[in-house]
């Protein structure tokens, strides 16, 4: 009679435990990861500490729900085709983990404090569970479909902002050069001077947690993954937030091209980065 809980199993609790071990055992690897290897491009890093951090994670969610379907960034063979590819054949699972063991490897390289683990349940597509969880300042984000969405225990809820004028809004620097990145730089230049600010502090998934929280006002990237997004959009959606596509269409796990708002300046964005894509 409860959704989220499969006998004295409850999916959030095992979600919470795995980002919590994950993220604690990343602090210990922090500045001293051994091996960064290049994946898709220069642009794209990733040490053991994901891979372990990935592999911990399926473990535990293996021995709570041998039945469940898993995809993790680690697991996938890297460039965005074979990552679409690998979504649609997981995504018609009845249960199915969505993971990042580091969103955010970049700056976890580099030592600067802004990486997250995220960890999604979709129920035949849709994502009933979110987590993502901080570990440099110990910022633990849930959400439950239908049942608001928390961070220390703490209802979330998303800014007031009404005008793109007064908002902090978040976006990023993809790493595939060719398409993603050059239009991502076209919706920045044609929001930073319409915005109060903007931020770009590498990791979708924490963006998008910040948005829930209030923090941010709102965030778009071009290219992601599901995986970066799948936890946060249901930490947005669940503290009153909006989640589309850059066309204004509702978010589904198969979109890359992301925007994620309060609400209120939904619409705002939305045409600002149409009118930066038409843009020469
Ligand atoms: P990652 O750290 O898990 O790789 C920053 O702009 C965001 O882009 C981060 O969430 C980062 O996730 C993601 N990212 C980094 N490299 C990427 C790639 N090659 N393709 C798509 N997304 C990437
Ligand atoms: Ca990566
Ligand atoms: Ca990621
Ligand atoms: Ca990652």
């Amino acid at each position: 009679n409860n959704a989220f809980v499969v006998g004295s199993k409850s999916f959030t609790a095992v979600a919470i435990n795995c980002a919590a071990k994950a993220g604690e055992w990343i602090m210990t690897k922090l500045g001293n990861y051994a091996s960064l290897e290049i994946k898709y491009s220069e642009h794209d890093l990733v040490t053991e500490v994901d891979k372990g951090s990935e592999r911990l994670i399926r473990k535990l969610i293996g021995t709570h729900f041998p039945h469940h379907s898993f995809l993790g960034e680690e697991g996938c063979e890297p460039g965005p085709e074979a990552s679409a590819k690998a979504l649609e054949e997981a995504q018609d699972s009845e249960y199915l983990w969505i993971v990042d063991p580091i969103d955010g490897t970049t700056n976890f390289v580099h030592g600067f404090p802004f990486f997250c683990v995220s960890i999604a349940l979709a129920y035949r597509g849709e994502v009933i569970v979110g987590v993502v969880y901080d570990p440099i300042k110990d910022e633990l984000f849930i959400a439950e479909k239908g049942k608001g969405a928390y961070v220390h225990g703490k209802r979330m809820q998303v800014a007031e902002d009404a005008s793109l004028k007064e908002s902090l809004i978040a976006t990023g620097l993809p790493a595939e050069r060719e398409y993603a990145l050059p239009l991502n730089l076209k919706g920045i230049s044609e929001l930073a001077p319409q915005v109060r600010n903007l931020r770009v502090a590498g990791s979708a998934a924490l963006h998008l947690a910040y948005v829930a929280s209030g923090r941010l006002s709102g965030f778009w990237e071009i290219g992601l993954n599901s995986w970066d997004m799948a936890a946060g959009v249901l930490l947005i959606q669940e503290s009153g937030g909006v989640v589309t596509d850059t066309s204004g269409a509702p978010y589904t796990l198969g979109v890359r091209d992301v925007v994620a708002s309060n609400g209120l300046l939904h619409k705002e964005l939305v045409e600002a980065l149409k009118k930066a894509e038409a843009a020469e």
